[in-house]
C-alpha cells in the first residue's frame, strides 16, 4: 500500500534550495530574480534565520563585527540598514534577515516547517526528487543545500540523561520563549564559543551556575558596545573599501592580517601589541602577526599572553589555574570572544568543575555525578556542547546520487568534495559552504556570497549552453581533498586534536580536517579560475541534441 508521502502530488521547479539562512535567502534571490528560475526553498524552522533561528541561547552574539556581518551585494540594502552594536546579537541578526526576506519578497518561495528527509537523483529524467518529513514532494533540476555548517546539535550521549528530574537544553535548539533560570541551580557543560557567551548571562539570574569544563579555552574580550553615529556614518560611506578588504583578507573579515612575524619585534614591543589588541577586543587579536597560525614559537607568545590575562582577571588562583590550563595552540580551535566570561568566575554564585581531573560519570536524577564521586545537584542542565559540524546537517538528510550511491557511503571515510561545492556522482547538487571550502574559518556572509554567486553563474552557464549536468571529476576531487589536507597541515590547526574542525567532537566521525585553510582570497581566485577555464575539473553533461539544434 502506498504511504501518505507517495500520495501528495510532486511539485516541479527548476531548483530546490534547502535552508533559509543567509545562504538560502541569497541563493533564492539570485536564481529567481537574476536567472528567472522557479525556486522552492524548504526550511525546517518556522521562520528565516538558519543558525540564528535555532541558536537563541542567552548571550548569543556573532563574533564578526556587524559592519562586516551583512550582505554586500546590494548597496541600497547596505545604506538602509544600520547595526546598533559592534557585534550583532542574535535578535538583531534575526531582524536583519527578516528585513532582507521582506525587502526582496522572498517568503513567497519559502516553505517553512518543511524539513527535508530525502533527496534522490534520477538519471533518466535528470531530476532530483526531494521529500520533506511531512510528505511533500518536489522535483528539481538543481538541488542546492544551504543548510549551514553548525546546525546539527551535538547532544552528548551521557548515561542517565533520561533519568534527570530537572530540565535540559542544548544551546542550538533553544526554546523560543526562553528559559527562566532565576533561583535555579544550573549546570552548563561545554566551554566553546557558545558556553563562553552564555555563562555570564546565565549567571546573572541563576541561583548558582556550575560550569563543567573539559577543555580549557582561550577567550578575548569582545568589548562589545553600541556603535557611535560617527562609526555608522563611516561604515556607510566606506562600503566599497570594506568589501575590498573582506575580499582580499584571509578570513573574509574587514581587517587584514599584519604582514610581520611575531619574531620581528622585541619582547616588550610584542607585549605592547598584544595589550593594545586585548584592549581593543575581538578577533583582530589573531591578526597581529602573520605567523600566529603557522609557527609554534610565534603562537606560544600569543598563548602565553592570553593565559596570563586569565590569572589577572580571575581572583581565585585555583580556578584561574584550571581555566588557563589550555592544551592547544591559540586559535587552533575557533577562538571565542566574550563579554565578561572570566570575570563571571569571580561571582559568588558561579563555580567551575574540571572534567579533566574528574570526568562526568553519569547524569543522575539530581544532577551530574563526576568520577571523583561528587554529585553536583542541578535543576537545569545546559549543553553548550557544539555541533556535528559541516557534514552533520548534510548527512542527516538521506541524499542518494547516481547509481543509488548515498552521500553517507560516498563520505564514509570523510567528506570528499571539489572546492566544497560539489560531490562526484551527485550531478547538479551544490553545497553552499560545504566541507572543503573556507566556510567556518571565515566571516560566513562573505564566503556565502561568493559560493552563491559562483553557483548562480555556473547554473547560468549550464542553461545558456544547454548543458544538462555538472559534477566533479573524481581525480579533481582527489586532488582537492589532498590540497585541503596540505593547506591544513601547513598551519598549526590540526594540532588541536579534539576540535570540531577535525570532527573529533562526535564519536565515530572520521577524523578529517574539514574546512579549507588556504585562505578565502586564494580560494576565491581558485574558484574564479576554474570557471574561467570552462569549469576545469568538472564533468559537463553533453548538451541534448534537440537543444543544440534549437540554438543553431
Ligand atoms: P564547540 O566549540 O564545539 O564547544 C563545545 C564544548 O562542549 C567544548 O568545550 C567541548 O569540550 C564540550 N563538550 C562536548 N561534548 C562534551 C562532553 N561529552 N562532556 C563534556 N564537555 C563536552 O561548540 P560551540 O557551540 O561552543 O561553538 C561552535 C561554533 O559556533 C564556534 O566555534 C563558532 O564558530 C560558533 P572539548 O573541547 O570537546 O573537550
Amino acid at each position: 500500500m502506498p504511504d501518505a508521502m507517495d500520495q501528495s502530488p510532486e511539485v516541479t521547479v527548476d531548483a530546490v534550495v534547502i535552508g533559509a539562512g543567509f545562504a538560502g535567502l541569497y541563493q533564492l534571490l539570485c536564481l529567481r530574480d537574476r536567472l528567472g528560475l522557479s525556486v522552492q526553498v524548504l526550511e525546517a524552522g518556522d521562520g528565516v534565520g538558519g543558525t540564528w533561528y535555532w541558536n537563541r541561547y542567552p548571550g548569543a552574539r556573532c563574533d564578526s563585527e556587524s559592519h562586516s556581518y551583512a550582505f554586500y551585494f546590494d548597496e541600497a540594502l547596505l545604506q538602509d540598514w544600520s547595526w546598533t552594536e559592534r557585534y550583532p546579537g542574535q535578535a538583531e541578526i534575526m531582524r536583519y534577515l527578516n528585513h532582507v526576506a521582506d525587502r526582496f519578497d522572498l517568503r513567497r518561495d519559502i516553505r517553512f516547517n518543511a524539513r527535508v528527509a530525502s533527496a534522490e537523483y534520477d538519471e533518466a529524467s535528470n531530476r532530483w526528487h526531494v521529500r520533506t518529513e511531512d510528505g511533500a514532494r518536489y522535483a528539481a533540476t538543481y538541488l542546492i543545500t544551504a543548510v549551514g555548517c553548525l546546525s546539527s546539535a551535538n547532544v552528548p550521549d551521557i548515561p542517565g540523561r533520561e533519568n534527570f528530574d530537572g530540565r535540559w537544553f542544548h544551546t542550538g535548539q533553544w526554546p523560543h520563549d526562553g528559559v527562566d533560570f532565576s533561583g535555579k541551580r544550573v549546570g552548563m557543560v561545554g566551554t566553546g564559543s557558545t558556553g563562553i557567551q552564555a555563562a555570564p548571562v546565565i549567571a546573572e539570574t541563576a541561583g548558582h551556575l556550575t560550569v563543567f569544563q573539559r577543555t580549557a579555552n582561550y577567550s578575548i574580550p569582545a568589548r562589545n558596545a553600541p556603535l557611535t553615529e560617527e562609526f555608522k556614518a563611516w561604515a556607510k560611506a566606506s562600503t566599497a573599501e570594506i568589501r575590498a578588504t573582506m575580499h582580499a583578507s584571509v578570513n573574509g573579515h574587514a581587517f587584514m592580517i599584519q604582514n610581520r612575524s611575531a619574531h620581528d619585534v622585541t619582547d616588550a614591543e610584542r607585549e605592547a601589541i598584544y595589550q593594545a589588541a586585548w584592549d581593543l577586543g575581538g578577533l583582530r587579536f589573531r591578526a597581529n602577526f602573520r605567523d600566529i597560525l603557522t609557527d609554534k614559537a610565534a603562537n606560544d607568545t600569543a598563548s602565553a599572553f592570553l593565559k596570563a590575562q586569565i590569572g589577572k582577571v580571575v581572583k581565585d588562583p585555583q580556578t584561574a589555574a584550571v581555566l588557563s590550563n589550555i592544551d592547544h595552540p591559540f586559535a587552533t580551535k575557533r577562538p571565542p570572544i566574550d563579554s565578561g566570561y572570566f570575570e563571571t568566575f569571580n561571582r559568588d554564585n558561579v563555580s567551575l568543575v574540571d572534567l579533566r581531573a574528574a570526568p562526568i560519570e553519569r547524569i543522575t536524577e539530581n544532577g551530574i555525578l563526576t568520577k571523583d564521586g561528587v554529585e553536583h545537584p542541578l535543576d537545569i542542565i545546559v549543553f553548550a556542547t557544539g555541533f556535528d559540524a559541516m557534514t552533520g546537517p548534510l548527512l542527516a538528510m538521506d541524499i542518494t546520487g547516481r547509481d543509488g550511491v548515498t552521500l553517507k557511503d560516498a563520505w564514509k571515510e570523510g567528506p570528499k568534495t571539489y572546492l566544497g561545492l560539489q560531490v562526484a556522482g551527485f550531478p547538479n547538487l551544490f553545497t553552499v559552504t560545504g566541507p572543503g571550502s573556507p566556510s567556518v574559518l571565515t566571516n560566513m556572509p562573505v564566503c556565502i556570497e561568493q559560493h552563491v554567486e559562483w553557483i548562480t553563474d555556473c547554473i547560468a552557464h549550464l542553461r545558456a549552453n544547454h548543458i544538462p549536468t555538472i559534477e566533479p571529476a573524481t581525480d579533481a576531487v582527489d586532488r582537492w581533498v589532498a590540497h585541503v589536507n596540505d593547506a591544513a597541515n601547513a598551519t598549526l590547526l590540526p594540532q588541536a586534536g579534539h576540535s570540531w574542525y577535525l570532527g573529533a567532537n562526535v564519536p565515530g566521525k572520521p577524523r578529517v580536517f574539514m574546512p579549507y585553510a588556504g585562505g578565502m582570497a586564494r580560494y576565491r581566485r581558485t574558484c574564479a579560475d576554474v570557471a574561467a577555464r570552462g569549469y576545469d575539473g568538472f564533468v559537463l553533461g553533453a548538451p541534448a541534441r534537440g537543444a543544440l539544434e534549437m540554438t543553431r
